[in-house]
């Protein structure tokens, strides 16, 4: 019987982050194995907000190295660049028609990039249609290919649950005897769902947020990592245990990053340092995740743009006949073909 299918994908967006890979792409090279597992480079989606073209085309390899030095396997995985394969916003547009402005101007992701608020007033001139519709093209991404799993941060849930509503929707409307459009199962890892900011605990770690400091790179030197884990901030207390209060959430971020790379429970890293300060926590962490991050720092050395360049070229010429049978089908079922 042939492997079930996963879909995900990161945006060459800015530098990724310790969010993007343990709410991500951890999670894809420990089940890569299981599944037949498709991981996308999102260009597309990063060109909803401005992008500069020459480091949007380095970043997109670089995004793919960093796949490639987290442990996913060419061999097995399928590594692609959206951009390659134009089946995606082909079917993006065929969703575009079935999708309720309503349903996209809700998406919190929308809302937060935008700040477009609920009298539709905005103070950002850079909002661009791109953005709202930035769902739809990522539903097209995982419907495309018959998708099993979405694996993804905790961020993302609303998107994918726009998804299922959108392949229902298409099946209910032009697929009644045999359900063209799959629908997907959401896979949200229990830890490292949502990795916060260094500098604003209550704000998800992200790559476009303007502080490096609110964020570990993946590529960030040793001596960076120590710098931004010392300034990492916390709350006048002084004291650690873990809590959920407000007070505490860049504590218990340290905590749950802490708990998450060493496999021992927040709880008890608590406990261990309860008798002494923040600074100690925060020295040993560092140390923790500088050895952490590493082994994926070596790899991505030792990758050269060509072999990504290679990757990418195989990878379409597998996706594309795949992708062109689905819009066909799509097509003959909208009384397009
Ligand atoms: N802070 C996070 N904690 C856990 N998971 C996260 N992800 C992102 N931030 C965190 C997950 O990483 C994957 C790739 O994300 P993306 O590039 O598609 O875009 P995003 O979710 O918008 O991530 P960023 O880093 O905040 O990018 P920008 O700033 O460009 O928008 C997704 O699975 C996401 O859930």
């Amino acid at each position: 019987m042939s492997k079930k299918i996963f879909f995900s994908g990161v945006q060459p967006s800015g530098n990724l982050h310790l969010g993007n890979y343990l709410g991500s792409i951890k999670n894809w090279v420990d089940i890569q194995d299981e599944y037949q597992a498709i991981c996308c480079v999102v260009n597309l989606h990063a060109i909803t907000v401005p992008q500069d073209p020459s480091e949007l085309k380095k970043k997109t390899i670089e995004v793919a190295k960093l796949y490639l030095a987290s442990g996913l396997d060419p061999e097995k995985v399928i590594i692609f660049r959206q951009s390659d394969v134009p089946q995606h916003t082909e079917l993006m547009w065929l969703l575009n028609t079935i999708t309720k402005t309503g349903e996209l101007f809700k998406m919190t992701q929308f809302k937060d990039k935008s700040g477009i608020q609920e009298n539709g007033v905005t103070e950002k001139i850079s909002v661009g249609a791109g953005l709202l519709n930035y769902p739809i093209l990522m539903a097209a991404d995982i419907l495309l290919y018959d998708t099993d799993l979405v694996p993804v941060g905790e961020d993302q849930t609303q998107h994918l649950e726009l998804t299922k509503t959108l392949a229902r929707r298409f099946n209910n409307r032009f697929a009644k005897e045999r359900a063209l459009l799959k629908i997907p199962e959401i896979f949200v890892s229990k830890i490292g769902k949502k990795i916060m900011s260094l500098t604003e605990p209550n704000k998800k770690m992200s790559k476009s947020a303007e502080s490096p400091n609110s964020r570990i790179e993946l590529l960030d030197k040793p001596e960076v990592v120590r710098k931004k884990i010392m300034r990492a901030v916390t709350d006048s207390e002084n004291k650690i245990y873990y809590s959920d209060k407000k007070e505490k959430a860049g504590l218990r971020n340290l905590l749950n990053i802490f708990s998450i790379i060493t496999g021992k429970a927040p709880e008890e890293i608590a406990v261990d340092y309860q008798d002494k300060g923040y600074g100690d926590l925060k020295k040993d962490l560092a140390e923790e995740l500088v050895e952490y991050l590493k082994p994926i720092q070596k790899k991505f050395s030792e990758i050269s743009d060509e072999e990504v360049l290679d990757i990418f070229e195989k990878s379409k010429r597998t996706l594309i006949p795949r992708a062109e049978r689905k819009i066909t089908e799509l097509n003959r079922a909208m009384g397009l073909e």
